[in-house]
C-alpha cells in the first residue's frame, strides 16, 4: 500500500507570489525541493479544511506541467487531500480552473502557469493558488503561504503512487488506510457547457457561417499554441461552424513554439499581419493560460483593452447570462483607462478603481456589486467566474457583433461618438536591472509627493498640464476593508489626463517599468494615440528620469 513518506527540507528565499502566483525560471523550479516546498505551503496555508478535500489543478501546457502536476498528485496524497481533478494531460486553462472549481464547489484550485511569460527549459514557469471563490487567493492568503516557505522544515508525499494523467477516468488508490482519488477529466467539457448557458451560439454561429441575407464574418483567431487551443477547436470548429482557415497556432506547446504567448500588437503580430493582409472581419489572441484576449478588427483595427470593456460594459444586454442575472458594477484596474467610467455614470451603476490584478475583484463579485471587470492588459472577465477569460471575452465581442450588425471599427466609433475617447498606451521597459529602477520609483515617489508638486505646471509639445493629484495608489477593499498599499504611482491632471508608473510583479528575472499613459478626449476621436499622447509621454519621460535610470531609451513593448 502506499504510504507518506515525511522529507526534510530548508526553505529557499524569494518564494513570494507577485501579481498572479509564484513565477520563477523553470531552472529554480528544478532546484531539488523547491517545488515541493511551495506546494506543501500552500496546502499548510489551507490547513483547517485541507483534509478531506477536493482541489482543481491543471495549467497551461507548458514544459514541466506534467512533472509538477506528478507532484502535486503525490503531495496532496499525503497531507489528506481526498480528492483531486485533473485536466488531461494537466490542460486546464485558467478561467477553466475557476468555473471547475465553482462547478464542483471544492476547495480550491492549483493553476500552474506562468501566463504570457514564455515557457521551455531556459523560460518561465509558475504556480499560482485559487480560493473556494475561483479566483487567485487574497494577500492575506499569499502572504501566510510566503511566509510558510520561509519557515518550512518538512514536507509529506507519497512517493509510491502512479497515475496516469493523459486517460480519462477515476483513479482510486489507499493510501495510510484512506482512499485517495484522482479524476482525469476532460480540460473543455465543463467550461463549454457553461458558455452554451452564458452566450446564444446559435447567433454567433449564423454570424460566422453567414446566411442568404449576410455573408460569412469572417474570424481569425489565434491561440498562439498556448492552452486556448483544444477550447477554440471545440467551440469555434465544432460548435460554431468556424473552419481550419479561422483559427490558428491551436495546437498547445510546451514552449509556445519559441513565441511569447502574450497577445498583443508586438508579440501578436502574426496574427496582426495575417488580418491585414486577409479578408478578415475580426481577429483575436489569448495569452498563455488563456485568460488574456486582444481584439481586433478588420485591417486590423485595434481595440485597446480599456476601450473593450467600455464597450462590453454599455451591449451587456445582448448576451442572456446578463439577461438573467442583471448588471450590478463594473470595475477597472487602476492604470486601466477610465472610458467604462463614463458607461457606468450613464448607467447609473457603481464603478470601482482596484490595483492591479485579477485578485482584487473577487470580493466585490461575491458580494454581487460587481458584473464586468477588465484591466488595461488584455484582461476582461465577467462574474461567470472570478478570472479574467480571454474566449469569454472573444465571445461576447462576437454576441455584441450579432446583435448590432455593425462591424467592430463601427463600434467603436459610434461608442466615441457617445461618449468621448479615451487614449491609452503602456510602455514596457522588460528585464531593467532591479536597482537603478526601485531608485527611480523611490526617486519619483519622493518628487511626486513633496509640497508643491500639486500645482506645478508642465508644457510640452504645445500642450500645457497642472497637477491635480499625485500619490502612490492605495486601494480598501470595500467588502473586507484590507488595504493595499503602493500599488502605483499616479499623477493626475487638471483636464483628467494621467500618468502611472510601476514596476511588474509578474515578471522571473530583473525588473520590468510599465508606463501608462491616458488622456481624455471628447471631440477629438479620430486622432492616433500615440501622435496624442506624445507630450504627455515626454513630460513623464522628463520627470521620471527614466532614460537616465533605466539606461533605456525605448520600451521594449509599446501597447
Ligand atoms: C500583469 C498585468 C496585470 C495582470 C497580471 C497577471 O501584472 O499588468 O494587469 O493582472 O499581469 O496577468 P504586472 O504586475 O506584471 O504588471 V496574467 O495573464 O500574467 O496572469
Ligand atoms: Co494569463
Amino acid at each position: 500500500m502506499p504510504s507518506t513518506v515525511v522529507v526534510n527540507t530548508t526553505p529557499y528565499e524569494g518564494q513570494k507570489p507577485g501579481t498572479s502566483g509564484l513565477r520563477k525560471k523553470v531552472k529554480v523550479f528544478l532546484q531539488e525541493n523547491y517545488t515541493e516546498n511551495f506546494i506543501q505551503s500552500i496546502l499548510d496555508a489551507n490547513k483547517d479544511s485541507i483534509v478531506g478535500s477536493t482541489l482543481v489543478v491543471g495549467g497551461d501546457g507548458r514544459y514541466l506541467l506534467k512533472e509538477v502536476v506528478q507532484k502535486i498528485i503525490k503531495i496532496s496524497a499525503a497531507n489528506g487531500v481526498a480528492k483531486l481533478l485533473v485536466g488531461q494531460h494537466g490542460i486546464l486553462s485558467t478561467p477553466a480552473v475557476s468555473c471547475i472549481i465553482r462547478k464542483y464547489k471544492t476547495l480550491g484550485g492549483i493553476v500552474l502557469t506562468a501566463s504570457h511569460n514564455p515557457g521551455g527549459i531556459n523560460n518561465d514557469f509558475g504556480i499560482k493558488f485559487n480560493c473556494s471563490n475561483g479566483g487567485p487567493a487574497p494577500d492575506n492568503t499569499t502572504n501566510e503561504i510566503y511566509k510558510l516557505t520561509t519557515e518550512i522544515k518538512q514536507y509529506k508525499i507519497v512517493p509510491d503512487i502512479d497515475c496516469p494523467i493523459d486517460k480519462l477516468g477515476v483513479y482510486d488508490f489507499t493510501v495510510d488506510d484512506r482512499t485517495f482519488t484522482v479524476v482525469i477529466i476532460d480540460s473543455v467539457n465543463d467550461y463549454v457547457t457553461y458558455m452554451k448557458e452564458i452566450f446564444e451560439f446559435p447567433k454567433i454561429k449564423a454570424l460566422i457561417q453567414g446566411s442568404d441575407q449576410r455573408k460569412p464574418f469572417n474570424v481569425l483567431i489565434d491561440s498562439m499554441h498556448g492552452v486556448t487551443g483544444p477550447y477554440v477547436k471545440r467551440i469555434f470548429l465544432e460548435e460554431l461552424g468556424a473552419t481550419e482557415s479561422n483559427v490558428s497556432r491551436i495546437n498547445p506547446l510546451e514552449d509556445f513554439g519559441g513565441a511569447h504567448p502574450d497577445p498583443n500588437l508586438t508579440y501578436a503580430a502574426d496574427l496582426v499581419n495575417a488580418v491585414k493582409k486577409g479578408d478578415f472581419d475580426f481577429g483575436a489572441a489569448f495569452d498563455g493560460d488563456g485568460d488574456r484576449n486582444m481584439i481586433i478588427g478588420r485591417d486590423a483595427f485595434f481595440v485597446t483593452p480599456s476601450d473593450s470593456l467600455a464597450v462590453l460594459a454599455n451591449n451587456l444586454h445582448h448576451i442572456p447570462y446578463f439577461q438573467r442575472t442583471g448588471i450590478h458594477g463594473y470595475a477597472r484596474s487602476m492604470p486601466t483607462a477610465a472610458a467604462v467610467d463614463r458607461v457606468a455614470k450613464k448607467n447609473g451603476k457603481e464603478i470601482f478603481e482596484v490595483p492591479t490584478g485579477w485578485k482584487y475583484f473577487g470580493n466585490l463579485m461575491d458580494a454581487g456589486r460587481l458584473s464586468l471587470c477588465g484591466e488595461e492588459s488584455f484582461g476582461t472577465g465577467s462574474d461567470h467566474v472570478r478570472e479574467k477569460d480571454g474566449v469569454w471575452a472573444v465571445l461576447a465581442w462576437l454576441s455584441v457583433v450579432a446583435a448590432t450588425g455593425r462591424s467592430v471599427q463601427e463600434i467603436l466609433e459610434q461608442h466615441w461618438q457617445e461618449f468621448g475617447r479615451n487614449y491609452f498606451t503602456r510602455y514596457d521597459y522588460e528585464e531593467c536591472a532591479s536597482a537603478p529602477c526601485n531608485e527611480m520609483m523611490t526617486y519619483l515617489e519622493k518628487k511626486i509627493t513633496e509640497t508643491g508638486f500639486v500645482g506645478s505646471v508642465h508644457t510640452s509639445g504645445g500642450k500645457t498640464y497642472v497637477v491635480k493629484l499625485a500619490d502612490n495608489f492605495s486601494y480598501m477593499d470595500p467588502i473586507d476593508q484590507s488595504v493595499a498599499m503602493k500599488q502605483g504611482l499616479r499623477i493626475i491632471f487638471e483636464d483628467g489626463s494621467r500618468i502611472v508608473m510601476r514596476l511588474s510583479g509578474t515578471g522571473s528575472s530583473g525588473a520590468t517599468v510599465r508606463l501608462y499613459i491616458d488622456s481624455y478626449e471628447a471631440s477629438n476621436v479620430t486622432g492616433d494615440a500615440q501622435v496624442m499622447l506624445k507630450p504627455l509621454i515626454d513630460v513623464a519621460l522628463d520627470i521620471s528620469k527614466l532614460q537616465a535610470y533605466t539606461g533605456r531609451d525605448a520600451p521594449t513593448v509599446i501597447t
